[in-house]
């Protein structure tokens, strides 16, 4: 049976770039697409070539479906080119990082010192017995050393892991023990929410839990005494963990006084360059891999054209290191672009729920990237907190984690971009490495909610349940299951001690093409709609539903902020359509109003997609980087146990929709 996703939702509006932005472009001949597919070796190497490497490649690509191999026989080192490369050039004096605290302390980094602090770190890393082809596990908060640490391994070819700096001790264990890490980086603490996440705590745990690699825990101290005292604040009272003589070692004891000269590792293209583990919808993480060289050209080609990098910017993607967000877009891509951007600490609504706005404000930021959450909790929050700040200095934003749903799109650009920056919506993956599916500003014009064309090179395209290349067998428009059919620098290697969960992930369900996991459709102007990860798409009487296109519908109504979707099992439909809503601030709920979004869905889209339960809520399970959880809302909805929430950032929140479902089927 060759089974495809109904499309339903149309969006008509079309935005493309002023004049003045396609002008200064850094793309602007739409003509770059023919020519990077005719060639896409060609493509990339014309990338790599930007690039310094200490010996020249003799192969472009080398492609054993499914393993790839790029540039092979060149050696660069990832830290040279986001540092030393830049400072060689006479650009030592451009700021790196501007690093914002939560608490509000301001610390600039400009490339030279970038370059001699990483250089001291290193070599202390070294000292600690981390030499070339170990794994080294980073837990930190958002900030200058978390980026310094990254660039550290990489300079002398110790593959990081970093771990998200708000999971839990259990993670860290799982984490360390399956990379089998030996050096823990990590801070005595950091903030978030006006609090302190006890860092070096909650690694001790991890390590009373056991992690036989570990034999040191280097600790920055971050929010200590000495830094309450450069505050003018009492020193906080928090939980510093238990110091093990020998293990543990301070930062400042052992990092200031090392040598600022420690050469860079000459790493083979393929060489690892780090680890990082991605949760996959069941079972333990997965260690993606990624390697140096063809790492680096993807990140590094993606960020030039994407977000259209001047010397004048300053660049802010609000992600942490702890996702690949931050490693290809805050770390990598960026500073090998010698980009000048600021790093920010804590949340968004500290002191006040104008954090993001005043930051913007502050430092004259240019190019904002951030992820459809947020833009829709800065919706419920009101207009009133970006309106009170000058925003005139931005002129590009992005988006990614998530389908963007069309009203949040254009209230970012109108709210945010004041309706003269494009938006790019980026698609892509922790595996993809870099971004896959996004408008080249100054060349494709966006529609709100698409991610629009595949970059340059790339090669996407929608597949039915038995593997036929519906854009071939049907042309457009047309939904199915989005796959990549052929090699692109960047790509996942595998899974760290686990090829064959790799293959049988990424290259079972097709026989020739990457399959991403998620569902798309491609409409008749050839624009890729993301509709969501298939496990979420819902069969409703005989047709696939996206849950994307449903919770755009609600949140198309005025008094609905944020909305999930989900598929429950029906009797006679197989699948009903129910929703979770939260409304926004003034808005009450009741039964009339429950009708009344029942049937704006229906109007929007047609009656098959009518929901059948409706529940208001005042939040929405989410995993920490802020996707939903819609197998939980499965298992409410369905009257399960529920399954696995310790990737969820607040898990109480299921539970009280889990009680108020049940109250309401009474
Ligand atoms: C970068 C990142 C990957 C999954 C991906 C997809 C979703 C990311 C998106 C998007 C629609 C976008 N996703 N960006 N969906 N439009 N612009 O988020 O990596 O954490 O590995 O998640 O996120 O479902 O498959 P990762």
């Amino acid at each position: 049976m060759s089974e495809t996703i109904d499309t339903l939702l149309q969006e008509d509006r079309i935005f493309p770039p002023s004049e003045a932005f396609k002008a200064n472009a850094n793309l602007n001949d739409p003509a770059i697409y023919g020519q990077a597919d005719a060639d896409w070796q060609g493509w990339w190497e014309g990338w790599a070539e930007k690039l310094d490497w200490f010996e020249k490649w003799h192969t472009v690509v080398e492609w054993n479906q499914p393993y790839s191999k790029w540039f092979l026989g060149g050696k660069i080192n990832a830290c040279y080119n986001c540092v030393d490369r830049h400072v060689k050039n006479g650009l030592g004096n451009r700021i790196a990082w501007i690093g914002e605290g939560e608490p509000g302390d301001v610390r600039e980094f400009t490339y030279s010192m970038v370059l001699e602090h990483v250089q001291r770190l290193a070599n202390a890393i070294k000292s600690l017995g981390v030499g070339k082809g170990d794994r080294v596990c980073i837990y930190m908060g958002q900030g200058p050393e978390l980026c310094l640490a990254m660039l550290a391994c990489a300079r002398i070819g110790a593959a990081h892991s970093v771990v998200f700096g708000g999971f839990s001790a259990q993670s860290i264990q799982e984490r360390v023990n399956d990379a089998e890490a030996k050096l823990v980086i990590t801070a005595d603490g950091s903030w978030r929410r006006g609090n302190i996440i006890p860092l070096k705590q909650i690694v001790d745990s991890a390590i009373e839990m056991g992690c036989p690699s570990v034999t040191n825990v280097l600790v920055y101290e971050r929010v200590g005494a000495p830094f309450a005292e450069t505050m003018g604040i009492p020193a906080p009272d928090y939980n510093r963990g238990t110091w093990v003589e020998g293990r543990d070692v301070w930062w400042h004891d052992v990092v200031p006084q090392q040598s600022d000269d420690c050469p860079c590792e000459p790493m083979d293209s393929e060489d690892l360059l780090y680890i990082l583990y991605t949760s996959g919808s069941t079972g333990k993480p997965k260690g993606i891999m990624h390697t140096t060289g063809g790492y680096l050209v993807g990140t590094s080609a993606t960020s030039k054209c994407v977000f259209d990098y001047k010397d004048s910017d300053i660049y802010w993607c609000t992600a942490d290191c702890g996702w690949v967000t931050g490693h290809s877009y805050v770390v990598y891509g960026p500073m090998a672009n010698c980009v000048t951007q600021v790093l920010y600490e804590g949340s968004p609504d500290t002191p006040e729920k104008d954090r993001f706005w005043r930051t913007v404000e502050k430092h004259k930021v240019t190019i904002l990237y951030t992820a459809p959450t947020a833009i829709r909790t800065f919706m419920k929050w009101g207009e009133e907190y970006p309106a009170a700040c000058d925003l005139s200095s931005l002129r590009l934003l992005g988006s990614v984690g998530e389908p963007i749903n069309p009203e949040a799109w254009m209230w970012y650009h109108r709210v945010i971009g004041g309706e003269r920056c494009p938006i790019v919506d980026t698609w892509w993956q922790t595996e993809t490495g870099a971004i896959m599916i996004t408008s080249l500003p100054g060349i494709v014009p966006a529609k709100p909610g698409s991610a629009t064309k595949v970059f340059p090179g790339v090669w996407a395209t929608i597949y039915d349940e038995d593997g036929n290349d519906l854009v071939k067998t049907q042309g457009v428009p047309v939904g199915g299951f989005l796959v990549l059919k052929r090699p692109w620098p960047s790509m996942l290697r595998g899974i760290w001690g686990d090829q064959d969960r790799y293959v049988k992930t990424y290259w079972s369900k097709f026989s020739d093409a990457y399959f991403a996991g998620d569902g798309a459709k491609l409409d008749a102007d050839g624009y890729f709609w993301l509709l969501g990860r298939v496990d979420d798409i819902m069969l409703v009487s005989g047709h696939n539903i996206s849950t994307m296109e449903v919770e755009s519908a609600l949140v198309d109504h005025p008094k609905v902020a944020e909305a999930a979707v989900i598929g429950k099992a029906h009797d006679v439909k197989g699948q009903a359509v129910a929703a979770f809503v939260i409304l926004k601030g003034s808005a009450e709920p009741s039964d009339e109003l429950a009708q009344e979004l029942k049937k704006h869905v229906a109007t929007k889209i047609g009656a098959l997609a009518r929901p059948d339960d409706l529940i208001f809520s005042a939040e929405l399970p989410k995993t920490r980087s802020g996707k939903i959880m819609r197998r939980l809302l499965r298992d409410v909805a369905e009257g399960r146990v529920l399954g696995d929430v310790t990737t969820l950032a607040d898990p109480a929140i299921v539970q009280s929709l889990k009680c108020q479902y049940e109250d309401k089927e009474g």
